[in-house]
C-alpha cells in the first residue's frame, strides 16, 4: 500500500520510521512519502495560509497550494488517487470499520491542516478526482492533522496482511467483535501479592474463552455501555443471548 502525507511540518511523522510501522516499511509492504506542503508555497513568504473571509480569529490555509499539492501527489500513481484523508474535528469519528475500509485501498492520501483549517473549497474539488473522507479523532481540539495521521498509518498498517507476526492479533482486537479486550497475564503467576487468575493456568481452553468473555463483557459494560447497545442492536437479543 502506498500512504503520501502532506504537511507544514514533515518532522512530526518521524515516529513512522520507528516499530511497527518502521518494520513495514523497510519490507516494502507500506510505501511511505511525506511531503512538504511548502513546497507548492509560491511568493517571497512561501505563506500557506491567509486571514478568513467573514472574520474570526486564527488564519485558513490557500485553496490554491492544497490544490497544487494534491494534484501532484494523487498524480504520483497514475489513474489510481485512491482515497484522500482530511483529519478534522469536524469529521465524523474514526472507527476500527472505517479503518479496515481504508486497509483494502490501493493507496491513501492523508491532507493534514493547521490553523483554523483548510479553505472549505479544497475537498470539495478533490471530490471531483476521487473518493475523500474526513475524520476526527475524539472529541477534543488538536494543533493540527499531524497526530491524527500518525493515528491512521498505524491503525491501518496493522491490518495490511504481512505487517503484522501473527494476523490473528488483529482478529482479537477490542473492536473487532465489538466488545472490550480482558486483561491480559503474563510471568511471575504472583507479583506484589496479586496472582493471576488461576482458571488461565488451568489449561481448560472453554474456561479461558468463557472468563475472558465475561471480563471483556464486565469492562465493556463498566467504561462503554454505548458499545454494548450497539452490539445488541446488530446481533438482536437473541443472538447475544448464544453468546
Ligand atoms: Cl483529526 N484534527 C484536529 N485538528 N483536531 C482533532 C482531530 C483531528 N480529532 C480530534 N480533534
Amino acid at each position: 500500500m502506498r500512504i503520501d502525507v502532506v504537511t507544514i511540518f514533515p518532522d512530526y511523522l518521524a515516529p513512522l520510521d520507528d516499530a511497527i510501522v518502521g518494520r513495514a516499511r523497510r519490507a516494502g509492504l507500506i510505501d511511505l512519502h511525506v511531503h512538504d506542503l511548502r513546497r507548492w508555497a509560491t511568493g517571497v513568504h512561501q505563506a500557506v495560509d491567509d486571514s478568513p473571509y467573514g472574520g474570526g480569529p486564527g488564519m485558513v490555509m490557500t485553496p490554491t497550494v492544497w490544490g497544487e499539492a494534491l494534484d501532484a501527489v494523487r498524480a504520483a500513481v497514475p489513474d489510481d488517487p485512491g482515497v484522500l484523508l482530511v483529519p478534522t474535528p469536524a469529521g465524523a469519528p474514526l472507527t476500527q470499520r472505517r479503518v479496515a475500509g481504508w486497509a483494502e485501498a490501493s493507496r491513501l492520501t492523508i491532507a493534514c491542516g493547521r490553523y483554523e483549517g483548510i479553505d472549505g473549497r479544497v475537498p470539495v474539488d478533490a471530490a471531483r478526482r476521487g473518493p475523500v473522507e474526513e475524520f476526527s479523532l475524539g472529541d477534543y481540539v488538536l494543533a493540527g492533522g499531524e497526530v491524527a495521521a500518525l493515528v491512521v498509518v498505524e491503525a491501518v498498517s496493522r491490518l495490511v496482511p504481512g505487517v503484522l507476526g501473527n494476523p490473528a492479533s488483529a482478529e482479537l482486537d477490542s473492536f473487532s467483535d465489538g466488545l472490550l479486550e480482558a486483561p491480559a497475564y503474563t510471568r511471575p503467576e504472583s507479583w506484589r501479592e496479586l496472582d493471576v487468575p488461576p482458571v488461565l493456568r488451568s489449561g481448560d481452553h472453554g474456561a479461558v474463552a468463557r472468563w475472558r468473555r465475561d471480563r471483556s463483557l464486565e469492562r465493556t459494560a463498566a467504561v462503554r455501555p454505548d458499545l454494548l447497545d450497539r452490539l445488541v442492536e446488530r446481533l438482536g437479543a437473541t443472538a447475544f443471548d448464544r453468546r
